[in-house]
């Protein structure tokens, strides 16, 4: 087996004071500090929680070597990551789930934390306290019955048989949304094999701990459904009560499980294959090797294979290691370093750390669709970008607008720009992608029925089983497209036409009465905001449209007395905006960004450009501040690099606009 993963340390780089007195210079010359050797930005991608103990418990508990490094970065990571009741939250900032806690109770004590250590100690008095780990969540029951810590009755069963129903079938799973049609393919394979490890004292010691009755005696079917009260975000759907029913009955009849298991089998290793082992996220990465480990064993070629790609995931910080939300952040944040950098008037001076970042964006763009992408249930990839990097390989809708815009920015500024013909790739891969309601999803067309969220089980995540519209993805494939038909207005044309103008007419329907959108991927009116006006100029409305004035209000509605702008996560779980309890330079980025667009110009958004000078430190960087991304509506994700660029786009743009300020 491989040595213990090398952990990457990428510090932030803690400069000196800087001698300029210009804030826009001293951030600027802090983000260019801050570039990797291949020319992009990546950054710590931490906040959701629950990855961490979860690889840890898993990776521990194959026999993967982690040394004394990377075992204590990950005790000093949960112990840091401690709310005050003793338990642990789905992400750094939320109240305290089963899920979570029980997570990291399991990696405690297989990292080799003992019954008196005062973490140990918090996690069983937390857990104790609320039921036991019967009534965890969905995916937890079948992690912990892989560890051999559920028993597989109380897990809702997840039939791989699935796999062999007919394309055309509403439930097929093709038509699920990407991430949890591949965590669930990975899952359905555990489970129909009914993979766990042997029970070992340790095992059957934390069995013990963790549940109020001897582990024998739980009446596990009983627990199928059972989700404690602190974890159950999303109501546990009537239809998919029906289905576990169903389902259960099946499972009983020997049918077409060989047949299945193969079919999985299959769907695994193109997914393995055609991502280099790093797969689309964490979630899926750990399911796939756990899978590779129980088929082949920890000394075959394909654990192996996995194995390498662990420290792709694994970031550390002050704070101890974590585990990030994507293999690196490195495509998206370097497409906005890149466009904030060159809306700045001192663009002309930075053309060799602009021409590293093309280098980045060329050699990162996927250039050919995955093998048999259509068996596969993969959507065209050739001339996408993806979140991350190659390797990883899937293209985005947003990341491929966002990578074009920065591609086509950077065109006249570097020696051998991205050709034509890749460029053009990159449009036809967008207009693709586009749904018959005018908007963008994320990695796919939307494929299924809405009628497909009523089986959501997973209790913490909501909106995970299609592929929606999204007004943050319609709006970076409508900037795209403009940028395209700017630069080449005749090619093309009449299919980007047609494209923008539907685009526009689901970004105007999207938009809330009060003027603002809701973001799904950021923290949350206010980024939700920048998009859709952003995505309406770009297709074309005036600066003065109703629906931009509309938004502009709304905007103005939430600055703060300070001149910034800030909104708290719940925004996001309660749908409403909730201010947070101070401004953050990010949101007050967003907003800026949004309000000069819209040709908005009052001493409002010089309060908020005061705003931003004021919160910059010495370095050039800004502080570190509350979390400012989530995914599928209750799980939040931290953006490590948003505090630097953003500044710098807004104050550049607003310089831009009067070179006096
Ligand atoms: C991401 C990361 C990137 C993000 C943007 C491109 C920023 C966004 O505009 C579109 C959605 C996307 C691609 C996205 C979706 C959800 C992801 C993949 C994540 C937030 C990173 C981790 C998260 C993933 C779902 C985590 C695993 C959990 C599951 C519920 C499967």
């Amino acid at each position: 087996m491989t040595a213990s993963p090398t952990i990457c340390r990428k510090d932030r780089l803690r400069g000196s004071p800087r001698t300029h007195t210009d804030e826009l210079q001293r951030g600027i010359s802090f983000l260019a500090d801050c570039q990797g050797a291949d020319g992009s930005w990546k950054g710590d991608y931490g906040g959701s929680y629950f990855l961490t103990p979860m690889w840890a418990a898993a990776l521990a508990s194959m026999g993967v070597p982690i040394d004394d490094d990377l075992r204590s970065g990950f005790l000093k990571y949960m112990a840091s990551r401690r709310n005050p009741d003793g338990g642990w939250g789905l992400h750094t900032e939320s109240p305290s789930t089963l899920f979570s806690t029980v997570l990291t109770h399991v990696a405690l004590r297989v990292l080799g934390a003992r019954l008196d250590d005062p973490l140990v100690e918090s996690s069983l008095g937390w857990i104790r306290a609320h039921g036991g780990a019967v009534g965890i969540p969905l995916w937890g029951k079948l992690f912990l019955a892989t560890l051999n810590l559920y028993h597989y009755d109380g897990v809702p069963p997840l039939c791989p048989e699935l796999w062999l129903l007919p394309r055309a079938a509403p439930l097929h799973p093709g038509r699920i949304w990407c991430h949890a049609r591949v965590v669930l393919l990975a899952m359905s394979h555990l489970y129909g094999r009914r993979f766990r490890l042997p029970s070992t004292p340790l095992i059957r010691a934390i069995r013990s701990e963790i549940y109020s009755s001897p582990f024998e005696e739980i009446d596990w079917r009983r627990q199928r459904e059972r989700v404690s009260p602190t974890d159950a975000y999303v109501d546990q759907p009537g239809l998919s009560r029906v289905a576990n029913l169903v389902l259960g009955a099946y499972e009983r009849i020997p049918g077409f499980r060989r047949r299945a298991l193969t079919e999985t089998l299959d769907h695994i290793h193109h997914e393995d294959d055609t991502t280099d082992h790093i797969d689309i996220g964490p979630v899926n990465k750990l399911m796939n090797m756990m899978v590779a480990w129980f088929e082949e064993g920890p000394e075959s070629v394909w654990f192996a294979s996995h194995a390498g790609h662990i420290a792709d995931y694994l970031w550390e910080t002050d704070d101890g290691v974590h585990v990030n939300g994507y293999n690196s952040t490195a495509m998206w944040d370097t497409a906005f370093a890149v466009q904030a950098l060159v809306a700045t008037p001192q663009a002309a001076d930075l053309l060799p750390v602009l021409a590293r970042a093309h280098g980045f964006i060329e050699a990162n763009q996927v250039l050919d669709d995955v093998p048999d992408h259509e068996r596969y249930y993969r959507h065209r990839s050739r001339g996408g970008w993806p979140f991350s990097n190659r390797p990883h390989g899937w293209p985005i809708s947003d990341c491929t607008g966002e990578g074009l815009k920065a591609a086509l920015a950077l065109q006249d500024r570097v020696e051998e720009p991205i050709a034509y013909e890749r460029l053009r790739d990159a449009v036809e891969l967008i207009l693709s992608l586009q749904n018959p309601t005018g908007g963008w999803a994320t990695y796919e067309l939307t494929r299924g029925s809405r009628i497909l969220e009523k089986l959501n089980s997973s209790a913490l995540f909501s909106g995970i089983m299609v592929d929606y519209d999204y007004p943050e993805c319609t709006s970076s494939c409508l900037q795209g497209l403009a940028a395209f038909r700017r630069r080449y207005p005749t090619r093309l044309a009449p299919g980007v036409e047609l494209a923008v103008s539907r685009g526009r007419e689901y970004l105007l329907s999207s938009q809330n009465p009060d003027g603002s959108w809701y973001g799904s991927w950021g923290v949350c009116f206010t980024y939700g905001t920048w998009f859709g006006t952003w995505g309406l100029l770009a297709a074309g409305l005036e600066p003065g449209a109703p629906a931009l004035r509309r938004a502009v209000r709304f905007l103005l509605s939430h600055q703060n007395p300070d001149g910034g702008w800030g909104e708290h996560w719940t925004s996001c779980t309660e749908l409403r905006y909730v201010p947070s309890s101070e401004s953050q330079v990010v949101m007050t980025s967003w907003a800026l960004l949004a309000l000069m667009a819209c040709g908005f110009s009052s001493p409002d958004v010089e309060r908020g450009l005061g705003f931003l000078r004021r919160t910059q430190l010495p370095s050039g960087d800004w502080p570190r501040e509350p979390i400012e991304g989530v995914f599928n509506r209750t799980c939040m994700i931290h953006y490590d690099n948003y505090r630097n660029y953003f500044p710098i786009w807004a104050l550049g743009l607003a310089s831009e606009r009067n070179p006096s300020t």
